[in-house]
């Protein structure tokens, strides 16, 4: 590798030179191969949508100014970045299809390995939804909201809003995404339709394929806020739990499995039966059971209902293998790395795919159905304890890094935590600060990591900056990964980092509801469909204060993104209001017309807007500014 820095993470910073001395190629040496990247694709300028193809403009003036078909530079932008809002929707709302499915069948009664374990929530989704479930048989409620979720994948009337986009966004941005068109009424129907109208010779206006995207991105919303809403139902509702993170929550003595990809539907079920089958795994010599540690964002969903530590987020998901300790990992669907199978070559490491749609060359496949779920862990976790047998000692190497990371900061749980301070009014504490500026404002993190940034660094600085302005910093997805990892997500990273204000504020509502201290810096919120958690707190304060979303001082961050659906998330992030900050130069440069639309246009049509900075001293002051600006609008 070159001699610029790949990772601030330690433990990545430990095993890459194993990994080089050993020769096994990693993403960082895949990444370096492959440099120059191509500047036609690095501005969106590439079309290959139909065979007369491939295409591409002439960003100098000099060469083709138009396609084969006569598609000029912004049509193919437009075109290239809403066909990625698609992918990204469709991949979060098939998640979410597959988990209403799995309440239907919960409320058939068909799914003997699930039940409802919180009860209470799903009656307040079924109240949401207009379901009036007071005095119905729970399993009635249960069938009844996965009905009610699933007509957002089938209803046909144009005219009739998503019923989860519109029961959980303010009236007044309701109203505005339907006056603009972009509300969606079924998000299976507006993938398709984006499909349709990217197709050689359909929308050939950027402005206008645009706000298509953007009603994909609003689809992906929606499939991601009821992925979230009804896993809580069937799993849980994260609460605050304290647990670790980073490589070193590997064991040498345990079997090691860890589960990577993003659905709780297995690993769920996976925590479950491993807890039946340590003496198994003891038989087999591994003294301390069985170790089940989380990846990416299945990862974030363990650690947040049960406490299971969380190895590492995406970019170094590799290296997990690397330390030679790892027996299994266990994936589902999206952001696993199909190195992986020629990485765990090298060592004992069983790769396991689950899904149908989704196999590896060289992987063992156990698929997961619902009906046979535990029988599938059950042989997930026996060929786990197989691998450990075949561990090669002389190959261990796991890194000893770990930190403490306070996790589960639901909607829910922070409100809990507010109501100590006030039962009656539970948001009030949150909202004085705010308004007398103890709290200057909120901003979200998510996303991922991407080679062309140093891994978790833009993250660490951005929130360390906010932090010192006094900015309440949520987190969801690789970039509560990178908190866990660094330490970010403890009370002392509070005391260490908080500006004088915040810190204050922190500590009384942290001592409020008996922490012995201040709540952690940055709160830990979920995984990827867990940024929906983000947006309820915000309507409800918004809600509260009789303003729209686009008033609150409220930002969005995504500085090491890289994947189709953090494309998503950041459009309708800012088709709901929110200033949101990239990291990462997006592949749109191409098009004035387009970049123009999403820094500036966006702003007066929905008063979010994109904000590109790579540097990430910069990129917080542009935060803390549009924080600011939000407040003046106030007259706070
Ligand atoms: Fe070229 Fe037009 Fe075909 Fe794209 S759609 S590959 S610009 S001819
Ligand atoms: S896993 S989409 S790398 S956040 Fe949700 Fe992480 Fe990004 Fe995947």
């Amino acid at each position: 590798m070159s001699n610029w820095k790949n990772s601030v993470d330690p433990a990545v910073d430990y095993l890459l030179p194993l990994a080089k001395k050993a020769g096994i190629e990693t993403t960082w040496d895949r990444y370096e191969a492959m440099q120059p990247q191509c500047g036609f694709g690095e501005l969106g300028v590439c079309c290959r949508i139909c065979w007369k193809g491939p295409c591409r403009i002439d960003p100098f003036g000099n060469g083709p100014q138009r396609g084969v078909c006569g598609a000029d530079a912004h049509t193919i932008v437009a075109r290239n970045l809403i066909r990625m809002m698609a992918a990204g929707a469709a991949a979060h709302s098939d998640h979410g299809r597959h988990i209403a499915l799995t309440l239907l069948e919960v409320g058939e009664g068909h799914a003997p390995a699930y039940r409802i374990k919180d009860e209470q929530k799903l009656r307040n989704i079924a109240e949401k939804l207009n379901l009036a479930p007071a005095g119905k048989d729970l399993r009635q409620v249960a069938k009844e909201v996965a009905l009610a979720s699933l007509e957002d994948y089938s209803r046909q009337k144009r005219s009739i809003p998503c019923n989860w986009a519109k029961a959980t966004l303010t009236a007044e941005r309701v109203d505005k995404l339907i006056e603009l068109g972009v509300m969606p009424h079924n998000i299976d129907a507006v993938i398709a339709e984006i499909m349709h109208r990217t197709h050689v010779g359909c929308d050939a206006d950027a402005v206008n394929l645009l706000l298509g995207g953007i009603k994909g991105a609003l689809a992906d919303y929606t499939g991601m806020c009821l992925s979230t809403e009804l896993s809580d139902a069937l799993f849980g509702t994260p609460e605050p739990v304290v647990t670790q993170a980073n490589l070193g929550v590997l064991k040498e003595d345990a079997v090691n499995i860890a589960v990577h990809g993003h659905n709780p539907l297995l690993s769920e079920i996976i925590c479950d039966v491993a807890l039946k089958m340590n003496e198994e795994a003891r038989k087999a010599g591994a003294k301390e059971g069985i170790n089940v540690v989380g990846i990416c964002c299945t990862g974030n969903e363990v650690m947040m209902r049960r406490g299971i530590p969380l190895a590492t987020n995406y970019l170094s998901q590799e290296l997990a293998i690397i330390t030679g300790a790892l027996d299994a990992m266990v994936v589902d669907v999206q952001c696993i790395m199909p190195a992986l199978t020629s990485v765990a070559e090298c060592f004992h490491t069983e790769i396991i795919t689950t899904m149908a749609e989704n196999k590896i060359t060289g992987a063992t496949h156990i698929e997961f159905r619902e009906d046979s779920a535990v029988e599938s862990a059950q042989k997930i976790v026996e060929l786990a304890i197989e691998a450990f047998k075949k561990r090669d000692k002389r190959k261990v190497n796991i890194p000893d890094y770990k930190q403490t990371a306070i996790a589960g900061f639901s909607a829910e749980a922070i409100m809990a935590v507010l109501s100590k301070i006030d039962a009656k009014d539970p948001l009030k504490p949150l909202i004085d600060n705010i308004v007398n500026g103890n709290i200057q404002g909120i901003a979200l993190f998510a996303g991922c990591n991407n080679p062309r940034a140093i891994q978790d660094n833009n993250f660490i600085t951005i929130a360390k900056e906010l932090a010192k302005n006094n900015v309440l910093m949520l987190a969801t997805g690789c970039g509560a990964g990178t908190f866990a990892k660094t330490g970010l997500m403890t009370q002392e990273a509070t005391e260490a980092y908080a500006g004088e204000s915040l810190k204050a504020v922190l500590t009384a509502i942290g001592k409020a509801a008996g922490l012995n201290g201040p709540l952690p810096l940055v709160l830990h919120m979920g995984s990827c469909v867990d940024n929906s958690r983000a947006v309820s707190v915000a309507v409800a304060i918004a809600n509260k204060l009789g303003v729209d979303l686009d008033k609150l001082p409220l930002v969005a961050s995504a500085p090491e993104f890289m994947s189709e659906k953090a494309v998503a998330i950041g459009t309708w992030a800012v088709a709901l209001g929110i200033p949101t900050h990239i990291g990462i130069v997006p592949q749109i440069m191409g098009s004035s017309v387009v970049v123009e639309f999403l820094t500036e246009k966006a702003k007066d049509l929905l008063g979010g807007y994109f904000i590109v900075e790579t540097n990430p001293e910069q990129a917080a002051a542009k935060l803390v500014a549009a924080i600011k600006e939000r407040r003046k609008g106030l007259g706070i």
